[in-house]
């Protein structure tokens, strides 16, 4: 009998389900819903609340839960074969924090099918709404909680990143400090991933090693809670968080609720969810320390893998938990697409075909005319105020403009990737932008390695659906190996390689030590 495996992906806009059969190497079912459209009784405008502070972003966790529901449903309608699910995994927009009562566990224990998750839940939730991480009103607790633990290196170096306001910490020091006594009033907080993992298990669920380290109060090196962490953040919250684990460990088999409701297999197994970028590692196939994976989007996030725990010094770039079992990092630069459109809009050029033209015009280096391209406040290097710095390059030579965009933006993914100390061997990319092949080959001789293109759907649910069947099978003796079972669903678009040219090396070499003294201008400069 094939035995499916569901991953699901609980993200900001929407849920999203891949069922994969793993035998096979198939993706068998594939599905989103957009939690505006499908649940617009929750009035969300793209998953979040609207609110009259712009700083503030919440998303109420029921609306969560409803979907939970519908997705299962919608499974069912569509006869997909849920008797032969095995194992469940999934993954959550990270940061996003639940808060659950005295009533959270008895509830879960005994959810009624007769009734819908957001019915079985009426009363058990100690704060309405979830911070999510597009909120950014914790400039003040992220101060706080940094200072108390030494400033940002000691907090990189301990919990992986430095303070963010979309962190979980910094947000319940916020709800500690303006709410209180719901704060004494909640038992248990969850992440977006754990709350999930929760109702499919049918109790409190753990946090994943991923998802933890998104909180600013997990020690990095140790996988456990860092009681200093926590200490400087608020009172008696250890006794509020629930245990770490590996993501895709057993919690329990689903629960009843699901099995009676929906017919899914009553063996099925419930696991430890992650966050979506954890997931999105695996997804994309990155098991082994050194792969690496850019995606160009509207920001452009550069993924890595690494055995060793390094964290960056300057609190830019983040380390989390991979599922694999090692390190992933996530540095993300925002003048990604944005920035390569704005200079394709500043000069007027038709298309990204008569773009790339000017761009083979131009020598690889550019004879080392650099631009500094911050059209919006960018997040590595940390820079609050927009600018765009021209060194030894002129505004009216058009070429050397478009060269120098996608330059300074490899280059600085070059030089803000450093601290990781590794060296790739082979990049994936993916986004919009990677049909680019001009930007891929200057990706290619700026990391000095082979670049390729790969086109994964949905790839934080098809991790999640990877890292069910790797739960499943350490759970049932059979020594699975990472490397074996991304293999199949994670394979690069054939012929899309791109070689670095061994001639431009060195003088990329020069070029980054050259950018480097120039962003330092920038970052300077009135
Ligand atoms: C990562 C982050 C976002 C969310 C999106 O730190 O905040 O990527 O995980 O869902």
């Amino acid at each position: 009998m094939a035995k499916l495996f569901l991953g699901l992906d609980s993200s900001t806009q929407s849920l999203s389900a891949v069922v994969i059969d793993l035998d096979a190497n198939k993706v068998v079912y594939e599905k989103s819903l957009n939690f505006d459209t499908a649940l617009p009784q929750f009035k969300t405008k793209n998953g979040v609340l609207p609110g009259r502070d712009p700083l503030v972003k919440h998303s109420p966790p029921l609306m969560w839960a409803a979907a939970l529901d519908l997705m299962f449903a919608t499974m069912k309608k569509d006869k997909v074969a849920l008797g032969k699910i095995v194992a469940i995994s999934g993954c959550g927009q990270q940061h996003g924090s639940v808060y659950l009562n005295e009533k959270a566990v008895e509830v879960l224990a005994v959810l009624d099918p007769k009734k819908s998750l957001v019915e079985n839940l009426d009363g058990v939730l100690a704060r309405k709404t979830s911070p999510i991480w597009m909120d950014s009103s914790t400039a003040k607790e992220c101060a706080e909680i940094r200072k108390k633990l030494g400033g940002i290196k000691f907090t990189a170096s301990r919990t992986g990143s430095d303070t963010f306001e979309r962190f979980t910490g910094p947000q319940i020091r916020k709800f500690y400090k303006t709410e209180q006594k719901s704060y004494e009033k909640t038992l248990h907080i969850a992440l977006v991933s754990s709350f999930m993992a929760s109702l499919l298990a049918g109790k409190i669920a753990p946090i994943d090693f991923g998802d933890g380290a998104g909180t600013n109060l997990m020690d990095i090196r140790k996988k456990n809670w860092n009681h200093d962490a926590i200490k400087a953040t608020a009172p008696s919250l250890i006794n509020k968080l629930p245990p770490l684990m590996d993501a895709g460990s057993v919690i329990g088999p689903v629960s009843p609720y699901f099995v009676q409701k929906y017919g899914i297999n009553p063996e099925a197994l419930a696991t430890v969810w992650t966050g979506d970028n954890p997931a999105s590692v695996i997804g994309l196939g990155l098991v082994k320390s050194g792969q690496v994976a850019i995606s160009l989007g509207t920001s452009d996030t550069f993924f890595g893998t690494m055995q060793k725990c390094l964290t960056d010094e300057n609190g830019e770039g983040h380390v989390f938990g991979s599922p694999a079992g090692d390190y992933m990092t996530l540095i993300c630069f925002k003048n990604g697409s944005l920035a390569r459109e704005k200079i394709r809009d500043h000069y007027k050029i038709a298309d990204w075909k008569k773009f790339g033209a000017l761009v083979e015009s131009t020598p690889p280096g550019n004879g080392e005319k650099i631009l500094v391209p911050w059209f919006e406040a960018e997040i590595v290097p940390r820079v609050n105020k927009p600018g765009i710095h021209r060194f030894d390059l002129d505004e009216k030579d058009v070429a050397a403009n478009c060269r120098a965009i996608f330059e300074a933006q490899m280059v600085s993914m070059r030089l803000h990737s450093q601290w990781m100390q590794v060296v790739p061997e082979k990049i994936l990319v993916t986004g919009g932008a990677a049909s680019n092949p001009q930007l891929l080959q200057v990706m290619a001789d700026v990391m000095n390695c082979p670049v390729q293109r790969i086109e994964v759907s949905k790839s934080a649910a098809l991790g999640s659906a990877l890292v069910a069947a790797h739960g499943w099978l350490a759970a049932t003796g059979k020594s699975p190996k990472w490397e074996k079972i991304v293999a199949g669903f994670t394979k690069p678009v054939p012929g899309s390689e791109v070689k670095p040219d061994k001639k431009t090396t060195k003088i990329y070499d020069k070029l980054v030590e050259k950018y480097a003294g120039c962003e330092l201008d920038a970052l300077d400069a009135p």
